[in-house]
């Protein structure tokens, strides 16, 4: 089978499914950033980056040293992209403009470094990236819903580095040779199961959980003679990109929902650049996502950096805790 390098994939694109070289450019830049950040990952101990940064970000979170490179390196290198007009990044307040928007430029949403509280004890993080164009000279919003990204993805960095992509038709995985540190297609056509008897969710917080999350969790821990017919296994490592990319190779479900603690906040992860990459992969790759109410990417944005409900994965298990929220 052969493994073309995502180069050759991205080119080799034909009829309308051409792609802008500009965004050829800007995709090969974010693999680059990721290929970078997997490099400092793995050299953080003899670099002194593990640990604290000594700051925090607009989420009040404390920024690990390696947040801040992983975040410096995504500018630095995205930044020469041709038609790349602004940059936002969990990492950063404010947007950081590079250029003045002209129809056909591209924003570059993104979290640098996604998990980053795993980073000392040496579990998979990663960082997820999301596209979407500037359809109007001089438009500066950036509030884009997430059915207009024109593409998404993730790098996970963890036995092997590997870049997930989609570029709006279908999902595939490249795996970073070690060496040539090329991505190579080596994951085609991902799908995910629209069954399981998986799900991930970070159970301590049971006792917050509104009663359609907590009847869907108590009957998956039913096991065989529950409501379910069969015992589920729970899966959790808080690091959003690591339970996904187990979702999309095996099926799954992943749950971060709005719970009486962080429903003033609107949830806990990141519309633009967690929930709305992450959908948009799920639904190329068969699965859904949704607030457990709505379908995310529909959802239009109110703030760059807004939080908000995540249910996603295998369709079916998506689709019955909908069900569960509607009754
Ligand atoms: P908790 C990491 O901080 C993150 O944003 C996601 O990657 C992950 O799914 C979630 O938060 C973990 O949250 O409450 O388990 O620490």
């Amino acid at each position: 089978m052969s493994m073309p390098t995502l180069r050759r994939f991205l080119t080799q694109q034909s009829g309308e499914r051409q792609l802008n070289p500009n965004l050829i450019f800007l995709v090969e830049d974010i693999a680059a950033a990721c290929r970078v950040v997997g490099n400092h990952i793995r050299n953080a101990a003899f670099e002194g980056t593990l640990g604290l940064a000594g700051g925090s970000n607009i989420q009040g979170e404390e920024q690990k040293t390696l947040d801040v490179v992983a975040d410096r390196e995504f500018a630095r290198i995205c930044a020469n992209s041709p038609r790349l007009a602004a940059l936002v990044s969990e990492e950063v307040d404010e947007i950081t403009w590079l250029k003045e928007p002209e129809a056909g430029d591209y924003l570059l949403y993104y979290d640098p470094l996604d998990g980053s509280s795993n980073i000392d004890v040496n579990l998979s993080v990663g960082s997820i990236f999301s596209v979407c164009e500037v359809e109007n000279d001089g438009d500066r919003d950036v509030l884009k819903q997430g059915s207009r990204q024109i593409c998404a993805g993730y790098a996970i960095y963890g036995p092997a580095t590997m870049l997930v992509l989609t570029m709006g038709d279908g999902v595939n995985g490249f795996s970073c040779e070690h060496g040539t540190g090329d991505f190579r297609l080596t994951h085609p056509g991902l799908d995910i199961p629209a069954t399981t008897s998986e799900f991930a969710i970070n159970a301590s917080r049971y006792h917050h959980w509104d009663a359609p999350v907590r009847r869907y969790v108590d009957e998956c821990l039913a096991g065989g003679s529950g409501p379910r017919g069969r015992a589920f296994n729970m899966r959790w490592t808080a690091s959003m990109v690591a339970d996904v990319h187990r979702i999309l190779m095996r099926g799954g479900v992943f749950l971060y929902p709005s719970d009486a603690a962080n429903r003033g906040l609107g949830g806990k992860l990141r519309l633009l650049y967690e929930a709305n990459p992450m959908a948009l992969i799920v639904e190329q790759a068969g699965g859904l996502a949704s607030t457990g109410e709505r379908r995310l990417l529909d959802l239009m944005p109110e703030s760059h950096h807004q939080r908000v409900p995540v249910i996603l994965g295998s369709r079916d298990e998506v689709a019955r805790l909908e069900g569960y929220h509607r009754t």
